[in-house]
């Protein structure tokens, strides 16, 4: 009832605001682009973390006001700032017939991709749907796919040879791992091999700490992502670093 009433809120008085954590280019360092993440600011100036509210939000009828706003917000920043930036989509908007429609109004006319991060979970739940999904928002010309979570499903290799996408992110709990267990990071250089081969972009997620860093570079993984480098960031600490 409580998140219930925030969500309403959010809604009602535009309380809902992304933060924009920067991934970089692991060879160059250089800032590639974006992950946008959402956050309510209530009346009371409390800032509310996903955690609290997006199990709730995906389930409600809040969600397409939600996405409106989160399309439309993530496209004016994309235009403001010229690079690439991903958004979270859930299950049940992935999955909405008029989804592909609704984005290429939004995307045709992008100066950098908007990504659509899915969960490995989801993609691998109906991997024949996904793909068929994937094919029809291809259509969208700057529209680009990220896998989630990537290693945390069940997923066997014929599915992995499968996966349609551009880019697939390596879960935090990989990156954890690979500092003290080799068998971690056996596992993380054939997925980076497999994604070469596939003609897919690997992201780190999570790398907090330099001896991380240094691993993940070893490994070809080509974006890094995380607090290492950077925290999510408020829209104005963006345009800062961007200098605009
Ligand atoms: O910073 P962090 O606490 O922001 O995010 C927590 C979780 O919330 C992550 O798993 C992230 O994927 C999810 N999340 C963040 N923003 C969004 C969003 O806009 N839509 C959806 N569906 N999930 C989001
Ligand atoms: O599920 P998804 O990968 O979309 O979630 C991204 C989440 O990971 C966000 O909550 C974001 O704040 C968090 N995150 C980003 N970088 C780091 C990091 O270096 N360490 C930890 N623990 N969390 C991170
Ligand atoms: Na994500
Ligand atoms: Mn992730």
């Amino acid at each position: 009832l409580v998140v219930d009433n925030l969500l309403f809120n959010a809604v009602r008085k535009e309380l809902f605001l992304f933060h924009y954590q920067p991934y970089f280019n692991v060879k160059s360092k250089e800032l590639v682009g974006f992950e946008a993440l959402v956050r309510i600011r209530d009346e009371n100036g409390i800032l509310h973390y996903p955690g609290e509210f997006i199990d709730v939000l995906e389930q409600s009828n809040y969600l397409n006001p939600f996405r409106e706003w989160a399309l439309k917000e993530v496209s004016e920043k994309i235009k403001r700032w010229k690079r690439p930036i991903s958004v979270n989509i859930s299950a049940r908007t992935f999955k909405n017939p008029n989804f592909p429609k609704q984005i290429l109004e939004y995307v045709k006319e992008l100066p950098a991709p908007m990504v659509l991060e899915i969960t490995e979970r989801l993609y691998m739940s109906e991997v024949e749907k996904s793909k068929e999904i994937i094919k029809e928002l291809r259509k969208c010309k700057n529209l680009k796919i990220s896998i989630d979570d990537f290693g945390t499903g069940y997923s066997s290799l014929s599915y992995l040879m499968d996966i349609d996408a551009d880019t697939i992110k390596i879960d935090i709990s990989f990156v954890r791992k690979m500092v003290k267990d080799e068998r971690s990071r056996i596992i993380v250089k054939a997925i980076v091999t497999l994604a070469k081969e596939l003609n897919m972009k690997t992201v780190a997620e999570g790398v907090e700490t330099e001896e991380q860093f240094e691993i993940v570079k070893s490994m070809g993984i080509d974006y890094v992502q995380g607090f290492f480098f950077s925290k999510p960031l408020p829209e104005e600490e963006v345009g800062k670093l961007l200098g605009n």
